[in-house]
């Protein structure tokens, strides 16, 4: 929050925000409807597409993703159920897929030469794995992060509860944020030293569900679920509902003890999720302004809450919400294990000295313990060894003047401390937002053996070195 965003554009943010048609609905996205069968499986082509990101009078834009759609399509199964996945390398470069959030075998995990070797063009690669966890997820490539995710490589994954609790609507919401030109295309300065080593490449166009949009109906009396997810490169969202009170029951998957934000905004870093109640408690034919109010100089009316001339029921309901926790292993804070994790570098940061293990890579702006590692490497050394079946605390300190949404793949941790005290919800997430300067205590049981990522989400840090493996075994 303390930092302003750094467009690096010819024109300012919101070019496209204002001027689009006012009959642009949110849409729903094309999604495999899952059944309960023990495996679904399903194929995802990544490709070049064009597509309406801004809508008409505006051209269409070419964009690479999954299926013909940004994002690409729900991927829905039941926990509990397995999931495969044909990947389809149709692009010009090489590609994997990664399963945010996803408590996957090591060699599912689409991380190159860590996992798997990449998807060369004209390849296909079958991921197969169980969902031990509900929740809402989402899927990416890890090879060249910033552009394929940056050009619209991403989707989401719900993992259905057996018994989801009982709501009106079922809605995704996947937010994005695109750095388009003039015409709508997307601006092609992808690693712009700027952004590697400041805020990473933020946009200057919105989206919900791949499409610049001005209104979301709903009903008085109604009661939505609903899933926001944020797939963009670098943006933190913050989310305000103007007279309502959504109320957050999960965090990156995770159930948490249900409660209204701070402020009434929906924070979320990128990479983060959401599961929000937004009970429709406003007027028929009344017009609500849904907010993104992160960076505090630049707030923007994201969407408007449109409401129907009729209400759906006299008030909303009061059915109980509850979300059963996913089998989770329960970390033992007083056996753990303690790690210091220093987040150095970037603009106005100092230097970043090699102190570990390996000198310090070529471009590297950014380091964890001293250390960078680069997408492209085809070799590295653990930045810790984690035996298996052991809790680990790491404080994760930030020593930069810009946030940093730090991300574990393959387990989820319990955020415990922010600046030495304690927080309220202990909620579990897999990516946690570290502010400027901020030290943030997590704990999780390394219970999933393999090498783990353990990486900055603003993919131009991690293009720039803010990376390190994290071995389990
Ligand atoms: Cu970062």
């Amino acid at each position: 929050m303390s930092q302003r965003p750094h467009n690096g554009t010819v024109f300012g943010r919101r070019a496209f925000l204002a001027g689009s048609a006012a009959t642009a609905a949110v849409t729903a996205l094309p999604g495999t409807a899952l059944g309960a069968e023990r495996t679904n499986s399903v194929t995802l082509t990544a490709a070049k597409a064009r597509v309406p990101i801004v809508g008409p009078p505006h051209p269409m834009t070419d964009v690479w993703c999954y299926n013909g759609t940004s994002p690409g399509p729900v991927l829905r199964a039941r926990q509990g159920s397995r999931l495969k996945v044909v990947v389809r390398n149709r692009l010009t470069e090489p590609t994997t897929v990664h399963w945010h959030g996803l408590r996957v075998p090591n060699n599912m995990d689409g991380v190159p030469y860590v996992t798997q070797p990449p998807i060369v063009p004209g390849q296909d690669f079958t991921y197969d794995f169980a969902l031990p966890d509900a929740g809402t997820y989402w899927y990416h490539p890890h090879v060249n992060g910033s552009e394929q995710v940056g050009r619209g490589l991403a989707g989401a994954l719900i993992v259905e509860e057996l018994s989801p609790p009982r709501v009106d609507r079922d809605v995704l919401w996947v937010l994005d944020d695109w750095r388009l030109t003039r015409r709508a295309a997307i601006a092609g300065n992808f690693g712009h030293p700027r952004d590697l080593s400041h805020a990473g490449r933020l946009g200057n166009t919105a989206t919900i569900n791949g499409r610049v949009p001005t209104r979301f109906t709903i009903r008085a009396g109604e009661r939505i679920r609903l899933r926001l997810v944020n797939v963009a490169n670098a943006r933190t969202f913050g989310l305000k509902f103007e007279g309502h009170a959504p109320k957050i029951v999960a965090l990156d998957g995770q159930p948490v003890s249900p409660h209204e934000p701070p402020g009434g905004m929906i924070v979320l870093a990128a990479a983060q999720r959401a599961d929000v109640i937004l009970d429709a408690t406003g007027e028929p034919g009344t017009r609500i302004r849904v907010l993104d109010a992160y960076y505090r100089r630049s707030a923007y009316k994201l969407v408007e809450l449109d409401y129907a001339k009729t209400r759906l029921r006299p008030a909303v309901p009061d059915w109980p919400f509850d979300l059963r926790a996913n089998p989770l292993a329960a970390p033992d804070l007083k056996s753990a294990q303690r790690h210091e994790i220093l987040l150095e570098g970037g603009a106005m940061g100092g230097r970043i000295t090699a102190r570990g293990a390996q000198p310090m890579p070529r471009g590297a702006m950014w380091a964890i313990n001293g250390s960078a590692m680069m997408e492209t490497a085809k070799s590295w050394k653990p930045l810790l060894t984690l035996k298996h079946g052991t809790s680990h605390v790491f404080r994760l300190n930030n020593r930069t003047v810009f946030d940093h949404p730090m991300h574990l793949h393959g387990h989820s941790f319990r955020v415990i401390a922010r600046n030495e005290r304690p927080t309220n919800l202990r909620e579990w997430r897999d990516t946690v937002l570290v502010r400027p300067r901020e030290t943030v205590d997590i704990v999780f049981v390394a219970d999933n053996p393999g090498d783990w990522m353990f990486h900055c989400h603003i993919l131009e840090h991690m293009a720039a070195g803010m990376m390190a493996v994290i071995h389990v075994g």
